[in-house]
């Protein structure tokens, strides 16, 4: 847990350990100059803005990012990040984690905070591979990837995140390229100052394991934001995490409003008076 006094910087002082050219390091600097803008209108300042991360490489962003608080247990970073925003209902909650993280220990509550839509951000660095303990495949490995941990190869077919989400009841849906900073800045501002969860995969090569599943740029290509369910599932299923053909749409894949989590609690309380 780390609390910060005086945050006028964004940046610590703490030395980053992730490989040279490691995509982490461009999602670091877009989740920045974000805040930076955001920060910058003055309706909200630096100590309105908190953190938490799971355990990854990408979770490591947790040392480097002049924000309060909580480095959580693996899989344990959404439901923590749900406990600040439930105690400090003004508080803008950023929660960071990896593919393995979110879609393996963490899963159930990856599903359950669709649901519950509480008004907070899901930076999800997916690099189709569980990085720090030295590439296992995790739920969106392409079938097939040979690793240490399965020699065999991956003999399962990935989930589609973005599928679930939408059968979770998601009202925030989006993805990028951590590569393309200003799209990502642009993407995560939106996300940020939608009201209910806000999930943002964004696809992050990881330099040296499950290299194979890297530089898609060329398959990539940027939507209009969607509003519309029937296209959004359409859009979800363009990219299946496996195949090396397809277009990967790139923006807002789908946005709704629907009743935040505090919302839904006055309802109920008025509900019961
Ligand atoms: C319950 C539990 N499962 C697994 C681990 C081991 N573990 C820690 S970090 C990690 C890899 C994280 O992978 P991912 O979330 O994809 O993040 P990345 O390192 O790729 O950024 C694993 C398997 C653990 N510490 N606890
Ligand atoms: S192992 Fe991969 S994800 Fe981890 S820091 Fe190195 S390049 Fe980045």
């Amino acid at each position: 847990m780390k609390t910060i006094k005086n945050n006028n910087s964004l940046s610590t002082k703490e030395t980053i350990t992730w490989c040279p050219g490691c995509p982490n390091f461009m999602i670091l600097e877009s989740v920045k100059k974000t805040i930076e803008k955001i920060t910058n209108s003055k309706k909200y300042n630096k100590s309105d803005f908190m953190m938490t991360t799971d355990i990854g490489c990408n979770s490591k962003i947790f040392d480097y990012l002049n924000l309060s608080g909580i480095y959580c247990l693996p899989g344990r970073a959404i439901p923590t990040a749900i406990g600040i925003k439930i105690s400090n209902p003004n508080a803008k909650v950023l929660t960071f984690s990896g593919d393995g993280g979110a879609y393996s220990e963490g899963m159930s509550h990856f599903v359950h905070a669709f649901r519950y839509n509480a008004d907070m951000t899901l930076i999800l660095h997916d690099n189709q591979s569980f990085s720090l303990t030295t590439g296992q495949p995790t739920p969106t490995t392409q079938k097939g990837y040979v690793s240490k941990a399965k020699p065999q190869g991956e003999e399962n077919n990935p989930l589609n995140p973005l599928l679930l989400a939408i059968g979770s009841g998601a009202t925030f849906i989006a993805r990028c390229n951590a590569k393309d900073i200003k799209h990502t800045q642009e993407v995560l501002e939106k996300a940020i100052k939608h009201k209910g969860f806000s999930f943002v995969e964004v696809i992050q090569d990881c330099l040296i394991f499950n290299t194979d599943a890297n530089n898609k740029e060329k398959r990539m290509y940027k939507i209009k934001e969607n509003k519309n369910l029937d296209k959004a599932i359409t859009l979800a299923r363009e990219y299946d995490y496996n195949s090396k053909n397809g277009k990967i749409p790139l923006g807002i894949i789908y946005q709704t409003q629907a009743p935040d989590l505090t919302d839904k609690w006055k309802q109920l309380k008025s509900n019961t008076k």
